[in-house]
């Protein structure tokens, strides 16, 4: 069964498929997939075999709850479903993911509109990594019409920042590509930062691609402010219940490949930006701040609590 589970879990973990969004589209569509091939005889068997999927998808990257959310929402529905019948039930999960994957396409929508109206005529806006909702929304504003440029960063070590630069380009912005430890040269003249998430933690703390909360502390200083642009699907919610999110640490080849003897290298992916240091998260919701997200989740979205019977 898991042999397509575990290709798609190869690409994942070697960065073919990145950012979060695409990452958490790719993992449903393949349970999608799975479903299709499936050779269970019983709704146990299927479960099982979804279970099984879920471990090895879930061990692809560590800091990626859009994707774990998304594959507890596919693996409920089939959990709650009444059906005995495989073909039925197989429906039922082709249904759910789609049902998803529509309302991930509508979050992107809202979140561009929303987000395209904080964006000035004139204006600098400066992106980290690459973030396919950042640049949705950036594509939006650019198509109402407004005049802005944009500054990117490189994104060491893997340089997400030139898919990002290039899709500017695409989109007919004035784009600026810069050294990640130039975020500081240039922030007087930026006028907003907008950057994805790939996780965001019950305290309202956003954890996006390593640089992040060097960029915001940059912002903060200069009082430029500082948006994180994300689905709140991204929450964390076993960061409830206590535990940190995990931080990724990719291998030491990424920054060095040959390097001298003994050398330690670290290369972790991510890191943590506190809620202080941003100035609002915008999100299918609307505008919101750090510190009202543990409310608005338990709202919009109980069923991402119901694996933790606490
Ligand atoms: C990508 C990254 C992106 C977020 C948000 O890291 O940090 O900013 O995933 O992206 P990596 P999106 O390249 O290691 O996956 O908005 O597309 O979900």
């Amino acid at each position: 069964m898991s042999d397509s589970i575990q290709s798609i879990a190869e690409k994942i973990k070697r960065l073919e498929i990145q950012g979060a969004r695409n990452v958490a589209i790719t993992a449903i569509k393949a349970l999608e997939k799975l479903a299709f091939r499936t050779e269970a005889k019983n709704k146990k068997e299927l479960l099982n075999e979804f279970l099984k999927a879920k471990e090895i998808l879930f061990a692809t990257r560590e800091t990626e709850p859009f994707m774990r959310n998304a594959i507890r929402w596919v693996i409920s529905c089939l959990e709650k479903s009444r059906e005995e019948n495989i073909n039925r039930l197989v429906k039922t999960i082709k249904s759910s993911s789609r049902f998803f994957r529509k309302f991930l396409e509508e979050s992107k929508e809202k979140i561009a509109e929303i987000g395209a109206k904080r964006i000035k005529d004139d204006s600098v806006i400066l992106t980290h990594c690459h973030s396919s909702t950042v640049n949705f929304l950036l594509k939006k504003a650019k198509e109402e019409g407004k005049s802005f440029e944009v500054i990117c960063t490189e994104t060491r070590p893997i340089f997400q920042g030139r898919k990002t630069a290039k899709e500017m380009l695409e989109l007919g912005l004035k784009t600026t590509f810069i050294i990640d430890s130039a975020a500081r040269f240039f922030m007087n003249k930026v006028d907003m930062v907008m950057v994805g998430a790939d996780a965001i933690t019950s305290e309202g703390n956003i954890i996006n691609k390593i640089g992040t909360s060097m960029i915001a502390l940059a912002a903060h200083e200069a009082r430029t402010p500082f948006y994180v642009v994300t689905e709140l699907l991204k929450f964390d919610p076993a960061t409830m219940y206590g535990d940190y999110e995990k931080i990724e640490e990719r291998s030491s080849d990424e920054i060095w490949k040959k390097p001298p003897e003994k050398l330690i290298i670290r290369n972790p992916a991510f890191d943590v930006t506190r809620r202080d240091f941003i100035h609002g998260i915008i999100c299918e919701e609307g505008i919101i701040s750090p510190h009202s997200i543990i409310e608005v989740i338990h709202r919009r979205y109980p069923w991402i609590f119901s694996e933790f019977n606490l």
